[in-house]
């Protein structure tokens, strides 16, 4: 429908320098604020919520093979060869292989989601990503109808990614999706964000983004994509099972055993921003609420 599209990320661009809290503080951005467009009507998939900018998305991170400080990624992921790059496809899939990137995704259509994300430790933002389907590409792949669940798994290379060289996660950061959760049109493989490559902090080249589940699961620098029948372990559940489940799916109900998860800190809103609600399915409820349709969500946490 010509009357109803996705905000792209240069739609809400100038609005979101407008609605820079900060500089409102300063009172530099009244003005420009009154002179704000209307909002669009947001497509299905993309929140008109203003994003965050370039630099809070990639200078605040949880990236372990570079550090365990938000900085450390930005600081460090530069370190990092992308190109090129190679990702293995197996398992229950017609066309398993080892394909060179632009390969993978060549033909398929890249998209602009601006989504919310919501990190297990109660941050959040907004991030305009590019990307592509994952359905769009396991349709290409040719999922075996034995198939229940996809792994990914990321880049292991100690030269370039120093914490590597310690045990501090089982190498290599490992996740997974049931397949009606991976087939779901939400969920992206991001490759750019703001119009621009995917920084290295934020995973590139592919990464995995699935906007109504905790941050952790969205895994960065993918190298490998299995389809099994088993559901896959993954690198927090293995560490602690107890806090980090399978699902994670964003749930202000169901606190994480040390906080709570009822509100988040959204990053760059400021020091004297409230927290804000949590949202259930973390604002997606409307799109995925029906894959988890009689599942007990504090035992499948
Ligand atoms: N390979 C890998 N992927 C990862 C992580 C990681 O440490 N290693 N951290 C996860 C966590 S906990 C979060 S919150 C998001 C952070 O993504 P961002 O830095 O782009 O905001 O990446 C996820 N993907
Ligand atoms: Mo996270």
């Amino acid at each position: 429908m010509a009357f109803q599209h996705d905000l792209t990320w240069s739609d809400v661009t100038p609005r979101a320098l407008f609605l820079n809290r900060r500089q409102l503080m300063q009172g530099l951005g009244a003005a420009a604020l009154l002179a704000a467009p209307p909002a669009r009507a947001a497509g299905p998939y993309s929140t008109d919520e203003a994003p965050n900018t370039l630099e809070e998305i990639s200078g605040y991170n949880n990236y372990y093979e570079f550090g365990v400080g938000k900085q450390d990624p930005a600081a460090n992921a530069g370190l990092l060869k992308t190109d090129p790059w190679t990702v293995k496809v197996d398992g229950m899939v017609d066309r398993p292989g080892d394909y060179a990137l632009a390969e993978l995704i060549d033909g398929l259509t890249v998209e602009e989601r601006i989504y919310r994300f919501r990190c297990v430790e109660a941050w959040s933002m907004v991030v305009p990503w590019q990307g592509i389907q994952l359905s769009s590409l396991l349709d290409r792949l040719g999922v075996r109808p034995e198939a229940k669940f996809v792994a990914f798994e990321t880049l292991i290379r100690p030269e370039e990614m120093p914490m590597q060289k310690t045990g501090l996660l089982d190498w290599p950061y490992r996740e997974g999706l049931r397949l009606d959760e991976a087939m779901h049109p939400l969920t992206l493989l991001a490759t750019g964000l703001y119009g621009q490559p995917l920084p290295n902090q934020n995973g590139a080249p592919l990464r995995l983004v699935v906007p109504w589940k905790y941050g952790f699961k969205s895994v960065k620098a993918i190298v490998r994509i299995t389809l099994t029948d088993q559901m896959p372990q993954t690198t927090w559940n293995m560490i602690a099972a107890q806090e980090y489940g399978f699902y994670a799916n964003v749930n202000p109900k169901v606190d994480h055993p040390r906080w709570s998860q009822a509100s988040e800190r959204r990053i760059g809103a400021g020091l004297f921003a409230g927290r804000q609600d949590t949202l259930m399915f973390n604002g997606y409820e409307d799109q995925v609420a029906s894959l988890y349709a009689g599942m007990d969500l504090a035992v499948n946490y």
